[in-house]
């Protein structure tokens, strides 16, 4: 895979590349499907199942403490990007701001699109993880997932949900897109899961 687009990591970086990756020259988008085109007018992000029901506007949203982030992205295609950097809102601020069940144990991601992923209650409530609307300083471009997206820095990015419209609340397991289709129902990139069964 190394060559114009991708190279190994040097040795300096090893602690950061998880096994079986390289490092992308660029920022590849990839998408399943077509790119949905959004307005922020139109935006309407909603929480529910488990949780008191709230529609958030894009002004809503941006009255959310707001932050900048740097993260590592890894893909399980095989290509990582260190220190991407970021705006928006950590998902556990956002979690202070919504009315949430004791009983809610896991989340699904609901993207414009159609897109589904799953996530363990644990593995969304993480401090590094948030929603981006900002990327290198500028409106996140729609490829990226703009003009909203997740991003869950410590599992493969088919985790991190772009144009991302709400969020369902469980007390159970569900397979999102990816999960269904033979992916992990995790994905740690440390532990290379990148296939359900293996
Ligand atoms: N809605 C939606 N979110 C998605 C995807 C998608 O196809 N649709 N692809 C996932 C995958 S497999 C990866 S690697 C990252 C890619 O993000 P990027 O296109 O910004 O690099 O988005 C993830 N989130
Ligand atoms: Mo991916």
């Amino acid at each position: 895979m190394p060559g114009k687009y991708f190279t190994k990591p040097e040795p300096a970086q090893s602690d950061r590349v998880p096994p079986g990756q390289y490092l992308a020259k660029g920022f590849p988008v990839l998408s399943y499907g077509e790119t949905p085109q959004i307005n922020t007018d139109d935006w309407l992000f909603k929480v529910w199942g488990l949780v008191t029901e709230r529609r958030f506007s894009w002004a809503d949203f941006m009255a959310l403490p707001q932050q900048d982030f740097t993260a590592d992205f890894h893909c399980v295609t095989r290509w990582s990007k260190l220190d991407v950097k970021w705006t928006g809102v950590r998902v556990t601020d956002f979690l202070a701001a919504i009315a949430m069940d004791d009983r809610a144990t896991h989340i699904m991601q609901h993207c414009y699109g159609d897109y589904t992923t799953n996530l363990t209650l644990e593995d969304f409530a993480r401090p590094e993880n948030f929603f981006a609307h900002t990327l290198d300083g500028a409106p996140l471009p729609a490829e990226h997932g703009g003009p909203m997206r997740l991003v869950v820095p410590h599992l493969y990015a088919w985790k991190s949900g772009k144009w991302i419209n709400g969020i369902e609340f469980l007390d159970h397991n569900e397979e999102g897109f990816w999960e269904r289709n033979g992916y992990h129902n995790r994905g740690e990139p440390w532990a290379e899961e990148r296939y359900a069964g293996r």
